[in-house]
């Protein structure tokens, strides 16, 4: 595959740690992309083909469920970019090429921010990974941050068994959020920071309001 990464502009995704409420932001910018007469593309990652979605089981099923033998960070990095390699071949680039626009619910970012600060894998054999097998970023990357433990509580209000990575320890969240706000403040250009210490009505309207801007800025609605 070709090495250059394309930032594309109808491509969104949605990035934030556990319980930071990207199932309301997504459903906004879905429905103020349709109201504009957009075609919109769902996903999300790990998965968005039925193959990447069996990995995404790989990823998030608990140890003890699976093979009984806790899966290392290596395999873990490569197995979410192969559901990766496989979302982008089979979903995200054939969406793009008919005009739709894509908004996927976690991308790259999250293997940088899991994968790397979290479990302190090299970030360079993370960007070579992101060049040779994805070659593909969002043009508007939404952050929806908030503290570590406002958004575990909300993920843990939820009547659901904690997955894999859900059962590990705040220091490890920690590391995820300063990593997403650290790459949030490199690329100004592509992240929009959202407040989602707020309720879900502010998240919404932010989100909105962003993806306007984008939207007018970039003019990729003509
Ligand atoms: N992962 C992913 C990696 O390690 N590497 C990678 O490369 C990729 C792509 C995905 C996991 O995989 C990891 C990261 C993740 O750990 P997942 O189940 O999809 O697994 O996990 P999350 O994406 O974190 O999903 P969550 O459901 O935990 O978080 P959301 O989607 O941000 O939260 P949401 O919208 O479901 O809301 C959670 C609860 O909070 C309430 C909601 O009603 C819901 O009950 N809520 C609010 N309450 C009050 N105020 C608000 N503003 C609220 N917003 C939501």
């Amino acid at each position: 595959m070709n090495q250059a990464l394309l930032r594309h502009p109808r491509f969104v995704s949605l990035e934030g740690g556990e319980g930071a409420g990207k199932t309301t932001a997504i459903n906004a910018i879905r429905d103020l992309l349709r109201a504009q007469g957009h075609e919109v593309v769902l996903t999300r990652e790990p998965g968005g083909t039925p193959l990447a979605e069996r990995i995404r089981g790989l990823v998030l099923t608990p140890d003890a469920e699976i093979a009984g033998e806790p899966l290392s960070p290596e395999a873990e990095l490569l197995l979410v970019f192969a559901a990766r390699a496989q979302h982008v071949r089979q979903v995200i680039r054939p969406a793009l090429q008919r005009g739709a626009f894509v908004v996927s619910d976690r991308f790259t970012d999250s293997s940088y921010a899991y994968q790397g600060a979290g479990r302190g894998l090299d970030p360079q054999w993370i960007a070579d990974l992101e060049k040779r097998a994805v070659g593909l970023q969002p043009g508007l990357t939404l952050l929806l941050d908030v503290d570590v433990a406002v958004g575990r509580a909300r993920a843990n209000g939820r009547d659901l068994w904690p997955d894999r990575i859900e059962t590990e320890q705040d220091d490890f969240f920690q590391r995820v959020r300063a990593q997403f706000r650290q790459r949030a403040q490199n690329d100004p250009q592509r992240f929009s920071l959202i407040d989602a210490s707020q309720d879900q009505a502010g998240v919404a309207a932010q989100v909105r309001g962003a993806v306007s801007h984008w939207l007018e800025q970039e003019r990729v609605h003509e």
